[in-house]
């Protein structure tokens, strides 16, 4: 597939009715912080305190935001976002020797327990009852569960993966600049990952309505607001000096590169990578500002399908990145 070059003013917000996008200050002014962002604070603070000098952190975003339709809700907007990403990237992060912290949507895939969270197969179906009754991993699975246990309580255990759930959209903008903010003092050692699939529309909470919805009134007509871009003062004021990684997904593909070029330019950030949702899991493009081109990372479907992620190239090819702006950092001092 070849990215399209669409000029980047056409690519942008093509469905957008209007454009009186409410600010992101303005936006933590009029929304409901989550129950967990004083715990996530803590947390955070306490996980970075007990990393040595030099590590490498990098906060993933993962799975998709809901948006709520009634402030006591019974119905969502959702997306399809399931986790892949960023659950596998995580556990790649770690192999790396990054301390991660994994900002993710609740029941979406998690590091290590991925593979036992797929909706067709339920936690049974990795059991079975031994002669004398006892509960045991089956034998072809035992091998498996037995490494990523035992991956996963060492990095928990350890001190090297801290995991942050949300639900909301409104949760994950709170979680998201609260954490910034605490990693921002760790400049280029710090990696932004920001794989969620963050909704672009949502209803602000005082003019959505209270209680569920009646049916009684006939058809329901959805008016949404546009959701402030987050990358802006995440890139200027939350985190300058990190080392900030967006995703761009498109389903047209003459949109995809010219709005991952926009981004770069109007966010000033390192590194977009540019997915389509068909190909997601065998083909991402990294765009750079240094370079016109894309850098495209790919693996066949024979490869995906016999068990490799895609994941364990991206991953290595940005840590490499990461590496190099680390090391130019300490040149300039
Ligand atoms: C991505 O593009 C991720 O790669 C996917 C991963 C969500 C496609 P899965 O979770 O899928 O493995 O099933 N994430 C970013 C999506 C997004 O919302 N990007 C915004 C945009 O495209 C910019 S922040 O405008």
């Amino acid at each position: 597939m070849s990215l399209g070059k669409t000029h980047p003013s056409e690519a942008v917000s093509p469905c957008a009715e209007s454009r009186s996008v409410i600010d992101p200050d303005t936006y933590f002014d009029h929304n409901q912080p989550p129950s967990n962002l004083e715990w996530a604070h803590t947390a955070t603070q306490a996980f970075l305190q007990h990393q040595p000098a030099n590590q490498r952190v990098v906060l993933i975003t993962s799975g998709g935001t809901t948006v709520p339709l009634e402030n006591n809700t019974v119905r969502f907007v959702d997306n399809f976002s399931q986790g892949t990403r960023g659950s596998c990237s995580a556990e790649q992060f770690l192999a790396m020797g990054y301390a991660v912290i994994f900002l993710y949507r609740e029941k979406s895939l998690q590091p290590f327990n991925r593979h036992y969270s797929d909706s067709t197969k339920g936690l049974l179906s990795y059991l079975e009852l031994s002669p004398e009754g006892e509960v045991r991993v089956k034998p072809e699975w035992a091998d498996r569960v037995k490494g990523d246990l035992r991956l996963y309580q060492q990095y928990v255990e350890g001190g090297k993966l801290l995991m942050i759930n949300f639900t909301t959209l409104s949760d994950y903008l709170f979680l998201l600049r609260e954490v910034s903010l605490l990693l921002a003092h760790l400049g280029p050692l710090a990696m932004f990952y920001l794989a969620a699939a963050v909704s672009d529309f949502f209803i602000p909470s005082h003019i959505m309505s209270e209680h569920k919805i009646q049916s009684g009134n006939g058809d329901l007509t959805l008016r949404m607001n546009q959701v402030p871009k987050f990358l802006g003062p995440l890139v200027k004021n939350w985190a300058p000096e990190c080392f900030i990684v967006s995703f761009k997904l498109e389903t047209d593909p003459l949109l995809l590169g010219p709005k991952a070029k926009y981004a770069l330019k109007k966010y000033g950030h390192q590194i977009v990578i540019a997915n389509m949702l068909n190909t997601r899991k065998f083909q991402v493009w990294l765009f750079t500002r240094e370079s016109d081109d894309a850098f495209l990372i790919q693996i066949t479907k024979e490869q995906l399908d016999a068990g490799r992620d895609i994941e364990q190239d991206l991953v290595e090819e940005l840590s490499k990145r990461h590496l190099q702006l680390v090391e130019n950092t300490k040149l300039d001092v």
